[in-house]
């Protein structure tokens, strides 16, 4: 077996990552990295594993390559990817990836944001943040999230269209990340809450197995 994948589940483009592999039946050396023992941060993470000390990256067969778009990008040329996840038509495939850019600086940062703020920042430092900082925070997610509402998901069951594809997979690691911190979005978007069950069905047992953690965290597997 050649491919390692370094990853940990409480990170989100590991666990989208995580889940496209093993929907793909893509065999792997599992290399769980324990970012809350700051395992990432070693000399020898940095020499050997990745040199921008973040997962998810993999190493197949001596080739390391990091961030998660790109590693679905290079696994799909390598003919790994079913094409139902990942099309290989030319316009269905830069309608998965007009979502994958998108989501970087928009969907993902928000919701991560917030959940550091409210959840992980206060964990590590015992430090609260100030109330008009995670409302400012939570106006920006909030934002990101009605566009998913309301644009991606308008008039389609996923975001790419009727067939689960990974932007979904990619999305849904992303807005599950907040109910840590006690931001029930299924409660606010009706629309997201239908999608996220067709996205955890279609996704088999590894959507909750790779949320493990994060059920554990928040107390309950979400209820649809
Ligand atoms: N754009 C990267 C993001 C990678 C990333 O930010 N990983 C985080 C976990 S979600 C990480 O490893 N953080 C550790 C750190 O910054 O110390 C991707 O999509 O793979």
């Amino acid at each position: 077996m050649s491919l390692a994948y370094y990853y940990d589940l409480m990170s989100q483009p590991s666990r989208a990552l995580y889940i496209i592999l093993k929907m793909s039946g893509v065999q792997f050396e599992d290399c769980p990295v324990a970012l809350r023992k700051g395992a990432h941060l070693t000399e020898d993470f940095k020499t050997n594993i990745n040199r921008f000390q973040k997962v998810p990256c993999i190493n197949d067969g001596g080739f390391k390559l990091a961030e998660s778009v790109a590693i679905l990008r290079y696994l799909s040329a390598k003919g790994k990817i079913p094409e139902h996840l990942y099309p290989k038509n030319v316009v269905e495939q830069a309608r998965v990836d007009e979502f994958l850019e998108w989501q970087h600086i928009t969907l993902r940062i928000t919701c991560a944001l917030y959940f550091r703020a409210k959840w992980l920042d206060p964990m590590l430092t015992g430090k609260k943040p100030s109330e008009d900082k995670l409302a400012s925070l939570k106006t920006h997610m909030e934002t990101n999230l009605a566009i998913v509402e309301n644009l991606w998901l308008e008039s389609t069951d996923f975001l790419c269209g009727n067939q689960m594809t990974v932007a979904d997979i990619f999305a849904a690691c992303e807005i599950e990340q907040p109910r840590m911190a006690d931001y029930d979005v299924r409660a606010h978007y009706p629309k997201i809450r239908a999608w996220l069950q067709r996205v955890r069905e279609a996704c088999g047992p590894h959507y909750d197995y790779a949320h493990q953690f994060v059920y554990k965290i928040c107390g309950s597997e979400p209820t649809n």
